[in-house]
């Protein structure tokens, strides 16, 4: 079994709904244990900031399923909640974004899967989330604490939990 960090990230529709089918819908199809899911997080829009705040989260997974089979069921869990990527704009508004975090130690970069992700250490809206559920992972060679302490942290929210 590989222990595997996704992202989530959303800011259109009813975001924590959509994460909760998500999750579910992932360990589902990918044939994978939950292992940790963090709180969800109001933070402020990355990149382009012309657009309404984002919710994010992390879930460690559990799974069989190797990186590029993994991507597949993300990307059609992404399909499943009206994710149409060919309409929207790079960082730009989306109902929801799953990213592969990390996959063990996997370490290697293709066309379609980067792993570790290549942003990660630049994203407070990841490491926050991240850093709840596996603060002393090391990915990169850089401890997830250690990285969340090098970025600011302003205008993240812990949401409280909806029960
Ligand atoms: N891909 C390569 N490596 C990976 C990986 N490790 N995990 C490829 C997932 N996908 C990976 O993805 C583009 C391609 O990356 C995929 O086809 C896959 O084969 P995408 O999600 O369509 O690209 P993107 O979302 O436009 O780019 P990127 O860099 O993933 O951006 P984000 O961060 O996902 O952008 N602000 C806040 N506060 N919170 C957010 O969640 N999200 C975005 C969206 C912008 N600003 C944000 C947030
Ligand atoms: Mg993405």
């Amino acid at each position: 079994m590989a222990s595997v960090l996704i992202a989530l990230g959303g800011n259109v529709g009813d975001v924590r709904t959509t994460f909760r089918k998500a999750i579910s819908h992932i360990c589902g199809m990918a044939q994978a244990a939950m292992i940790a899911r963090s709180s969800d997080y109001s933070t402020p829009p990355w990149g382009d900031e012309d657009q309404d705040p984002f919710i994010n989260a992390c879930v460690e997974i559990e799974t069989d399923l190797d990186p590029h089979a993994l991507l597949f069921v993300m990307q059609k869990v992404e399909q499943k909640f009206g994710r149409t990527r060919n309409k929207e704009r790079q960082w730009g508004p989306r109902t929801l974004d799953l990213d592969m975090i990390a996959y063990d130690d996997v370490s290697f970069q293709k066309p379609d899967l980067t792993l570790p992700h290549p942003r990660l250490f630049e994203r407070a809206f990841v490491l926050v989330p991240l850093a709840e559920i596996a603060p002393d992972r090391v990915i990169s060679g850089i401890r997830v604490r250690d990285g969340l302490a090098s970025v600011s942290t302003q205008g993240i929210e812990r949401l409280p939990d909806t029960g």
